[in-house]
């Protein structure tokens, strides 16, 4: 394997995860119950199912997670000795705001926090946060219907602000929604509810919902970084983005139309958060489907006053499309767009592994949004084996983030692209997001656990720990 190219001094290392997929505890510490939690189990290539609320002889695995809610002292030496120089997880709105819609939080939910980054702090280690990653109360969507609901904004807005105050000396690096951009799926209601709540409330034109949800959400979150930046100007409040660069397949300027077409539509979630306005071409589009939105001239101005300082993004593959045969206006449909990519390997999931893609993706990023970067997923899911002896050889991992790394390192490097950091997700095995799996394994530290959340729950290093530690001890050059 080649060698690494060593990163700008005080480079964030780290490791990422989020509240729902590691605590487990979910009915402890006076949480309310979150739409994470009523979600069963799928399993590899089917979507899991969200449930009216939870009910006997169903497995929800966000219940249990990896324990971290109990073992978060022991993991957090674990990560101090991998190397870590920040660790990303979410806050668990839940936990904070049990019901979402009262005055006051729940102080056990913000104690437990303060003492997890105390934690991280006792190692030097950052926090770094996302505050709805995947999940919000479940009363919010059941009362309100979720983000197709303008009044998320204030319940939403009311929890930052209680977040920000209170860790206002702890956490420095924030970031509003994970994956705001997962939502283009519309017809899969998996990301949809986990990002807006919007499943429980109507079947039917859901394309119309997700741009209204998501307005909702950029409002909210426009208004989160004001607040911020005036309860401590230090802040760095970031988007979350869901990077997968979309390749025409040939170069029939049809094809080349149509990924341009599928990049506007995936990404002007960022040109919204990084810009601070909705692009030229959407209008016309809304226009043409005969969308009608409810966007007034305030909210306008607070997206444009409520600018994100970074671009954090996740990046674990690239997609391909194609224009079909006779289309005329190039739309973009998540679901019936996509195309194989004959020049790249897949993973055991059918994820496309695309390293350059990562170079291509930010410097892509930087020429449009001009803000720095923060790489705060990337990884490789994948099945594991533990020998004899205990000890666990994922050499697969280890060339996925070798060759990851590499293409990051000569985005800065070379193309002078601008990044805070890089945190591999789930470096601690965890809950899958899409199939509520544990034997989807993205770790470097292994976790005792199977699907049904039997096991010791005992950590041990994997071969991709040693690895990886030795990465950050030589601040990438060591790869
Ligand atoms: C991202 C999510 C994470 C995480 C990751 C891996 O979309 O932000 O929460 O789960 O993907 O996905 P999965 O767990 O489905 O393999």
């Amino acid at each position: 394997m080649s060698e690494g190219i060593q990163m700008p001094e005080g480079f964030l290392w780290g490791g990422a995860v989020a509240a729902h997929q590691l605590e487990g505890g979910w009915n402890e510490g006076g949480k309310g119950v979150s739409i994470a939690d009523v979600m069963t189990a799928g399993a590899k290539g089917v979507a899991r199912k969200v449930t009216d609320g939870v009910k006997d002889g169903e497995i929800y695995p966000n219940h249990w997670g990896n324990d971290f809610y109990h073992k978060y002292p022991e993991d957090i030496k674990l990560f101090a000795e991998l190397g870590l120089k920040c660790f990303r997880t979410s806050i668990a709105w839940t936990r904070i705001f049990p019901n979402g819609d009262e005055d006051e939080p729940n102080e056990a939910g913000l104690k437990f926090y303060d003492d997890m980054f105390d934690e991280c702090h006792k190692y030097g280690i950052e926090p770094v946060i996302t505050l709805s990653h995947f999940e919000m109360p479940y009363h919010l969507v059941k009362e309100y219907g979720g983000w197709s609901n303008r009044k998320m904004i204030e319940f939403f807005d009311r929890f930052a602000e209680v977040c920000f105050k209170r860790y206002k000396d702890k956490v420095k690096y924030w970031m509003t929604f994970n994956e705001i951009n997962n939502q283009t799926d519309w017809r899969d209601p998996h990301p949809l509810l986990q990002n807006s709540g919007l499943q429980l409330t109507k079947d039917d034109n859901w394309e119309e919902e997700m741009f209204q949800a998501a307005h909702y959400e950029f409002v909210a979150s426009a208004r989160a970084v004001q607040i911020a930046h005036k309860i401590n100007p230090d802040f760095q409040v970031g988007a979350m983005i869901a990077m997968c660069p979309i390749y025409p397949l040939t170069s029939n300027p049809r094809d080349i139309m149509k990924a341009e077409r599928a990049m506007q539509y995936r990404y002007y979630f960022g040109d919204v958060q990084a810009l601070g306005y909705y692009p030229e071409w959407i209008e016309k589009y809304w226009a043409r489907k005969g969308f009608n939105l409810d966007i007034n001239n305030s909210d306008l101005a607070t997206i444009k006053a409520g600018v994100v300082d970074y671009v954090g993004f996740s990046y674990y593959m690239s997609f391909a499309t194609k224009a079909h045969d006779g289309e005329e206006h190039f739309d973009y449909d998540e679901h019936n767009d996509l195309v194989s990519n004959p020049y790249v390997e897949k993973s055991d999931w059918g994820w496309q592994i695309d390293p350059i893609g990562l170079r291509y993706s930010m410097n892509w990023m930087t020429t449009r949004w001009h803000k720095p970067l923060f790489i705060v997923e990337n990884g490789f899911g994948a099945y594991d084996k533990v020998e004899a002896d205990g000890s666990i050889h994922d050499p697969y991992r280890i060339q996925y983030f070798h060759d990851h790394i590499l293409q990051m390192e000569k985005a800065v490097k070379e193309d002078g692209v601008k990044l805070i950091g890089y945190t591999p997700w789930g470096h601690i095995d965890l809950v899958s997001a899409s199939t509520g799996e544990m034997k989807k394994r993205y770790g470097m530290i292994y976790v005792d656990e199977d699907d049904e959340g039997h096991g010791s729950l005992k950590r041990s290093k994997k071969d991709s720990f040693y690895w990886y530690q030795k990465v950050i001890k030589s601040n990438g050059k060591d790869l």
